[in-house]
């Protein structure tokens, strides 16, 4: 095992939940923890999640950043291509990670969290919908979003549907977004870091 510290979450948000299967699959001693822990809120005065501290005692917040260094730690023996297969898909990886991390959590967060009355939902709705085109638009053209091949972006992004399954993302949104659905589905039923734990996923059935 490659290093020893632990990563502390918020669980289901999008921006966490990748974090215990990545670091399950890569066979990591990391140990899964939230912000309840002392040593959290000794080390992580900002108060927000994922955080990452090492045995040594190495901070390190910001999804993207901890997502980067844990693949980094990954086994000789991993051959999953979490960047893909030349610098063009690496930079869409990054490209769909952000983008997922930035604006969609933004609007999903703002359907869920900060809308109430039927106007401010329907409004948010329409930003959802729009922020989903784009991953609709590019699963017409790729099977999956940075190629032909799954990667990082793929099961970070996932997540993301997976947070607003039924009670955002639902069998209309699905009839609307043919591509998304095949993905979802196909990601958490075939992927090997997802699949233990997300396999059957569906708001369609
Ligand atoms: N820029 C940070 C954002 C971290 C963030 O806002 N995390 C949220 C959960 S998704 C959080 O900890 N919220 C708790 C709070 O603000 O009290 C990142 O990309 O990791």
């Amino acid at each position: 095992m490659a290093e020893s510290g632990a990563v502390y979450l918020l669980l289901p948000s999008p921006r966490s939940t990748l974090f215990p299967p990545l670091i399950k699959y890569l066979n990591l001693d990391i140990k899964i923890s939230d912000r309840n822990d002392p040593e959290y809120k000794a080390a992580f005065p900002l108060n927000k999640a994922p955080a990452f501290k090492s045995k040594d005692g190495w901070k390190l917040h910001e999804a993207m950043a901890i997502l980067q260094y844990i693949v980094s730690l990954k086994p000789e023996s991993c051959k999953y291509k979490f960047y893909g297969n030349n610098e063009r898909e690496k930079a869409k990886v990054w490209q769909w990670i952000s983008f997922a991390n930035s604006d969609c959590v933004s609007v999903v967060a703002g359907y869920f969290f900060h809308s109430t009355t039927e106007e401010e939902k329907k409004a948010a709705a329409v930003n959802v919908n729009k922020t989903a085109s784009e991953f609709e638009d590019q699963l017409k053209q790729t099977k999956y979003l940075a190629g032909a091949e799954c990667t990082l972006a793929d099961i970070f992004c996932v997540n993301l549907f997976v947070w607003g399954l039924d009670k955002l993302f639902d069998k209309e949104f699905f009839a609307k977004h043919p591509s998304i659905h095949r993905w979802l589905r196909d990601v958490c039923d075939h992927d090997p870091i997802l699949s233990p734990t997300l396999k059957g996923k569906d708001a369609t059935k």
